[in-house]
C-alpha cells in the first residue's frame, strides 16, 4: 500500500480526481477526520456540519435517518460543504442488483448523485453491483462528472460480522477491475495484502476509511467494536470514522478537536514526519 506517503504526495500522483480532492482537502485542513453525523433532523444535522466543519475532511451520513429530510437538506450540506471544504459521504451501502442500486443511487426521494461526493456499497450481490454504479456515474450524460466515487464496505467492525475471507478478496478484486470510480475501501485496515485474484493494477493507491473509531469506549452494547484512532492509522486507515465518540461527547467540538488532533499524529508518525 501506498500508506507510507503523506497524502500531499498521494493527491499528486492519484489517478483519480475525487482521492486527489480528498488527499488536498485532508492536507490543507490538517484533518482525516471523518464524522459520522448520526443525527435525525435536518437541523442537527446541519448545526453539526456547521460547528465540526473547520476540524473534518468529510461529513457521512446516514441521509434515510432523518425524520424530515427535504430539499434544504441538500441544499444545507452542499453550501457548508463548500464552506469548510469537506466532502460528503451518504453510507447507503448499496446492496442489490445493478439495475436496483442505480435507481436508488441516481433516482429516487434522496438524490443521493447530487450530493454526495462518495458513496459506498457491499459486494455481496458480486461484481455488478459495482459495475452497475460505476457505469451510472461514468455515463457521459452524467452531470456530476468526474466528481463521485465509490468506497467497497470490505470488512465490518461489529461482532461476528461475515464480511471476512472470500468476501474481502472480492472486494479488493472489484476494487482493482473498476479502479476508475472505486476510491478505496471500509476497513478496518490496509488490504494490499489480501489475496486477490485481480493481480494489484501498477501504481494502484487505495483509500481506507476506517469506521469504529472511539477514544474512549471499547464497544456498544449492540455488537460494535471500536478501535483507537492511533490503532486504525497504525493499521492502514488513511481517514478515520468517528461517530457517537464526537457528536455524543459533552462539547461536540472539543472532541472533533481531539480526533483531528489525534488522527493527525498518528498519519505525521506513519509517514515519518
Ligand atoms: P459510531 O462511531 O457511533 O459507532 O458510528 C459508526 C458509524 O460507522 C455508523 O454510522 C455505522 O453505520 C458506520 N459503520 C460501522 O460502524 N461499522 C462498519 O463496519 C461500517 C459502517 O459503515
Amino acid at each position: 500500500s501506498k500508506s507510507h506517503l503523506t497524502y500531499s504526495a498521494r493527491a499528486t500522483t492519484h489517478a483519480n480526481p475525487l482521492a486527489r480532492r480528498l488527499f488536498e482537502v485532508a492536507e490543507a485542513k490538517q484533518s482525516n477526520v471523518t464524522v459520522s453525523a448520526d443525527v435525525t433532523t435536518t437541523q442537527e444535522l446541519l448545526d453539526l456540519a456547521d460547528r465540526l466543519g473547520p476540524y473534518i475532511a468529510v461529513i457521512k451520513t446516514h441521509i434515510d435517518i432523518l425524520s424530515d429530510f427535504s430539499e434544504e437538506t441538500i441544499t444545507g450540506l452542499k453550501s457548508l460543504a463548500a464552506k469548510h471544504n469537506f466532502l460528503i459521504f451518504e453510507d447507503r451501502k448499496f446492496i442489490d442488483i445493478g439495475n436496483t442500486v442505480q435507481k436508488q443511487y441516481h433516482q429516487g426521494t434522496l438524490r443521493i448523485s447530487e450530493w454526495s461526493h462518495i458513496i459506498n456499497c457491499s459486494v455481496l450481490p458480486g461484481e455488478g453491483i459495482v459495475e452497475a454504479l460505476a457505469q451510472t456515474a461514468q455515463a457521459p450524460d452524467f452531470p456530476y462528472g468526474s466528481d463521485r466515487g465509490l468506497l467497497i464496505l470490505a470488512e465490518m467492525t461489529s461482532k461476528g460480522s461475515l464480511a471476512t475471507g472470500a468476501y474481502t478478496s472480492a472486494s479488493v478484486d472489484y476494487a482493482r477491475k473498476y479502479q476508475s470510480f472505486v476510491l478505496g475501501f471500509v476497513s478496518t485496515r490496509a488490504l494490499g495484502e489480501v489475496e486477490s485474484s485481480v493481480a494489484p493494477v501498477k501504481g494502484e493507491d487505495f483509500v481506507v476509511f476506517t469506521t469504529g473509531v472511539n477514544l474512549s469506549s471499547k464497544g456498544d452494547k449492540l455488537g460494535q467494536q471500536y478501535q483507537t484512532p492511533q490503532s486504525a492509522i497504525g493499521r492502514g486507515a488513511d481517514f478515520i470514522i468517528a461517530g457517537r465518540g464526537i457528536y455524543a461527547a459533552p462539547d461536540p467540538v472539543e472532541a472533533a478537536k481531539q480526533y483531528q488532533q489525534q488522527g493527525w499524529e498518528a498519519y505525521l508518525a506513519r509517514v515519518g514526519g
